[in-house]
């Protein structure tokens, strides 16, 4: 018989909603990841308060938690338990929040709303959010340091996996190609690496992350890799359609901004339908990229399928 092994792979098993409970599931991630939060980022109280308070605000402030949720689902895909990657995945959760808090800031996109709440910096200054922003990122890489090795994986490897998606070729190249191409018209395949940069390298770095701590094959990380990849790409362009199809109430940051700051972006060249064409596609692509893990992957299909049908 053909194994995963061999490059020959059975197709992914189509998933039924009654036999897989996604609330649950990611309620469940959540309680983890958040417990574990609390613990590594310091005390509001801890000196100087200021600092700490504007970290813990954004950290807690109601993001969906989907970068610790895939980052948990692919060490269990691994065949692990969820709790080996929570350090991880924390750490993944910090990297994205400083980029919100850094995306949100005057110089950038200057938003005011961002998780259903005012943005960092109206609420502590433009200096404590730059600040807060660059904490949550150096926070990160300590928290990564708490994860326990694997037999195939050391800290080195985890710490250069992080470093690589945060930053000047992944995600910073991401939001330099966003910002200068802001009012400028763009090809969908420039599009297509700011899209690349910003978003599916650090989803998959965290799919990536979470294969590591299960000690996973080389097979199997290159199989998390293109899935976080192509989930990545889905989930960027889902979040085009819906600044433009939904309200700032129902996505907690303010709607219609690309619009505006007339951004290049997937509705905007191509059109709504074919956006969400394309969106399906990478979710396909997703799909069939997890074959190598056979039917160990469940809660990975089951949040690429939430992620391609949300409304926030
Ligand atoms: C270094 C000054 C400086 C800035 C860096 C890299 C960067 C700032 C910003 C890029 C961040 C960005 C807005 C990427 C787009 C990805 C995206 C759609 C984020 C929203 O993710 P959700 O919907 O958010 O998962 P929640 O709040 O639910 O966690």
């Amino acid at each position: 018989m053909a194994t995963s092994e061999q490059g020959i792979h059975k197709a992914p098993k189509v998933l039924e909603p009654e036999v897989f409970d996604l609330r649950k599931y990611l309620d469940g991630s959540r309680r983890l990841v958040d417990r574990a939060l609390s613990g590594f980022i310091p005390e509001e109280s801890a000196r100087p308060q200021t600092i700490h308070q504007a970290m813990r605000y954004s950290i807690f402030a109601g993001g969906k938690r989907m970068r610790p949720a895939l980052c948990m689902a692919a060490a269990e895909a691994c065949g692990a338990e969820r709790e080996p990657a929570i350090p991880l995945a924390c750490a993944m959760e910090c990297i994205h929040t400083y980029s919100l808090i850094h995306d949100d800031l005057p110089s950038m996109d200057n938003d005011d709303l961002r998780r259903g709440k005012p943005t960092n910096h109206k609420v502590f200054g433009e200096g404590v959010a730059v600040l807060a922003g660059d904490a949550l990122l150096t926070q990160a890489f300590e928290i990564a340091m708490e994860w326990k090795t694997t037999e195939r994986y050391a800290h080195r490897d985890v710490v250069l996996e992080i470093a690589k998606a945060a930053g000047s070729r992944e995600l910073i190249a991401g939001q330099v190609a966003d910002a200068e191409a802001e009012g400028t018209p763009i090809t969908l395949a420039q599009l297509k690496y700011i899209h690349e940069c910003k978003t599916a390298s650090l989803l998959s770095c965290c799919v990536k992350l979470g294969g590591m701590s299960a000690n996973c094959t080389s097979v199997h990380l290159e199989a998390l890799s293109h899935f976080g990849y192509h989930v990545g790409m889905a989930f960027q362009v889902i979040d085009d359609i819906l600044d433009v199809t939904q309200t700032s109430e129902q996505l907690g940051k303010t709607a219609g901004k690309d619009e505006i700051a007339k951004k290049a972006t997937y509705p905007a060249l191509i059109g709504l339908q074919r956006s969400r064409d394309e969106a399906a596609k990478f979710t396909q692509q997703a799909f069939d990229a997890l074959a190598p893990l056979e039917d160990k992957a469940v809660a990975l299909q089951a949040i690429a399928k939430y992620l391609l049908n949300r409304t926030h």
